[in-house]
């Protein structure tokens, strides 16, 4: 009897108790605080109309995002021995007519310095390679933050907290180098579809250096396959009787190839799935590169 009168008022106090200490909302937030980290990558390649004096500069760019912030780093090669550049997220992918667009800004009314803006100032060794990285407290949103752009760095920008607004006054900064960014990451849902690779053919047995000739804007014997593996060199040259634009997609790589002037591709797969390379001006195709994770 004594036994009853107790259990009872206690088991009620006891439910109470769970109800009130479960907060819903500390534990969905808690739950997608693991699974929120993207890694986006792209590959450096020179911009149309870039400086005089840069001819062959390639690097990487990976920006990781999750809620503690954003994590940047970039590596270069090919730059100018001991000089200053400026580099900043973009807000555009390289493809534009102005390659990477404005500035990616968190508050777009907001100041063109950090911490509203993410900025990569660094100095080329006597090699003329170059690295730096960033981090920002603030989350760049998915899909936005689409390309990370080099640009040689105007006087105001040797100290970084200095205004840059080269937007405005695009002479002051040209830019050279321009890495569009991609989720080569399967853990962002949205993204993972347009990388994700299909079955594709077998890797062709002469993926080392493939040849392309190209005559009269297309691909003699038709397209070539290239499959390399994620982190491997891709490597091949482009002959054509006629100057033409050679394009990469999606690593948005372009080079000219023309009578007696080959165009050399050489490049870290750093972007998975399945890639045209083709004759800009023809529309024609003239390699499917597959990079399998
Ligand atoms: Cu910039």
């Amino acid at each position: 009897m004594t036994m009853r009168t107790i259990t009872l008022p206690l088991a009620a106090l006891l439910a109470t108790g769970v109800i009130a200490g479960c907060g819903d909302d500390e534990t969905t937030s808690q739950t997608s605080d693991a699974g929120d980290t993207t890694t986006e990558m792209g590959s450096f390649a020179l911009v149309t109309g870039a400086p005089d004096g840069f001819d062959d500069v390639s690097g990487t760019a990976t920006l990781v995002r999750n809620d503690a912030g954003t994590d940047v780093a970039i590596e270069l090669s090919g730059l100018k021995p001991d000089m200053k550049y400026a580099s900043h997220v973009h807000a555009d992918f390289c493809d534009q007519a102005d390659p990477g667009g404005p500035h990616f800004k968190f508050a777009a009314d907001g100041a063109d310095t950090p911490p509203n803006e993410i900025h990569l100032p660094f100095q080329s060794d006597a090699d003329g390679n170059g690295s730096a990285t960033a981090h920002n407290d603030q989350t760049v949103p998915v899909g936005e933050g689409k390309s990370i752009v080099v640009h040689t760095a105007p006087a105001a920008e040797t100290s970084d907290a200095g205004s840059d607004d080269h937007a405005s006054t695009p002479s002051r900064a040209a830019k050279i180098a321009c890495a569009s960014l991609d989720t080569g990451d399967a853990s962002d849902g949205a993204s993972a579809a347009t990388t994700k690779p299909t079955p594709s053919t077998p890797a062709s047995e002469d993926s080392e250096s493939l040849a392309i000739d190209v005559k009269g804007g297309t691909p003699v014997g038709g397209v070539k396959s290239l499959t390399v593996k994620k982190g491997d060199r891709v490597r091949f040259t482009v002959s054509s009787d006629t100057t033409s634009e050679i394009h990469v997609h999606a690593y948005d790589i372009m080079k000219d190839a023309g009578p007696g002037k080959p165009a050399t591709f050489d490049f870290k797969a750093a972007i998975e799935g399945i890639f045209e390379v083709e004759v800009e001006d023809t529309g024609e195709q003239i390699v499917k590169l597959t990079v399998n994770p």
